[in-house]
């Protein structure tokens, strides 16, 4: 056993492959064809998606950064110091040293879809932290969120960082937000960070940085459905393309295929013409009043949010 595993709690309510064949399988004969982002993070995924967030175009994670610096103090305060704190999707190392730092909790549980990056960012902060209890998770949070017991008595917070709610439908988002009201119960609070509207010179800048990470992001999606379901996706054929779509005020991105050709995936053929694409993701952006009236919806009062001087990012702390 690798030493980290000792020191974690760890519950594996890892997503099946059956998950990724079924939906696959759904959103490829489905019009427009359509595969949940959740999928793009196996370990590669996640580590291209890490890499992203250090690109120079891709302002969210280093401004929510620059919050969680300057405001890290007064969430605490807000939160509530030495309670249990839940991570939804922990590839944020980062933003939680400075979260735990100022809050202290008890207990602290990430969860996350990625397994084995789970467990090596857990293990890690678990060694850092030796006065804070770690149970990590490994659980797709869009199907539901039943939290293995959490204890009783004890202030109950929750920090969904990075805009991650912004890769839900907004019906999905309100759902999820809703599970998220319902888990921490009366008196709980969550910090989320939310991506804000703007010009959309800078969004599309963002997705489609100079470097290629985020293409490579976006294909990695081929390259790990060709692994685990055995596909043949050409990758020579299949394009990154993103874009903000100014009507649902939201970036999408899609995979575009350059020519009429034939894949199989599981035992089942499709047919791309040239042009046709899959859409791999939505990215949606917010005001803050009118997040403020999705969470509302999902039974969340606002207590306070900070933004950077140049309105490019939000952070909301809210209270059931
Ligand atoms: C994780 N999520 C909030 C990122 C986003 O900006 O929607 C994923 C991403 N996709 C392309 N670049 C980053």
């Amino acid at each position: 056993n690798p030493p980290h595993e000792s020191a974690v709690q760890f519950h594996d309510m890892h997503p099946p492959v059956e998950d990724l064949r079924a939906e696959v399988l759904h959103g490829l004969a489905r019009r427009p064809r359509r595969i949940p982002p959740k999928f793009f993070y196996d370990r590669r995924g996640s580590e291209l998606f890490e890499a992203i967030t250090e690109t120079p175009e891709y302002y969210p994670t280093r401004t929510e950064l620059g919050l969680l610096e300057t405001h890290g103090e007064a969430m605490a305060g807000l939160l509530g110091r030495g309670g249990v704190l839940v991570e939804l999707g922990s590839g944020s190392s980062r933003k939680i040293r400075l979260l735990l730092d100022a809050l202290r909790p008890a207990l602290y549980m990430p969860l996350d879809i990625s397994r084995d990056f789970l467990l090596d960012a857990a293990g890690e902060l678990a060694r850092e932290y030796p006065g804070i209890r770690v149970h990590a998770a490994c659980v797709d949070y869009s199907r539901g969120l039943a939290l293995p017991g959490l204890p009783e008595g004890l202030p109950r917070a929750a920090f969904f960082p990075g805009s991650s709610i912004g890769n839900f439908e907004p019906g999905q988002a309100r759902q999820l937000l809703t599970h998220v009201a319902r888990a921490l119960g009366p008196g709980g609070r969550l910090v989320i960070g939310v991506d804000l509207q703007k010009d959309p010179a800078i969004l599309n800048a963002a997705y489609n940085d100079a470097a290629g990470v985020t293409a490579a992001f976006n294909r990695n999606l081929l390259v790990r459905i060709n692994r685990e379901l055995g596909a043949d996706f050409d990758l020579a054929h299949f394009h990154h393309r993103a874009f903000y779509a100014p009507g649902p005020g939201r970036v999408e991105m899609h995979l575009v295929s350059d020519c009429l050709q034939q894949v199989r995936v599981a035992g089942h053929s499709f047919h791309f013409e040239a042009g046709e694409s899959i859409h791999t993701e939505s990215s949606y952006k917010y005001s803050v009043a009118g997040f403020q009236v999705l969470a509302g919806e999902a039974g969340f009062a606002p207590l306070a949010v900070w933004t950077d001087r140049d309105d490019l990012f939000s952070v909301h702390c809210l209270e059931v």
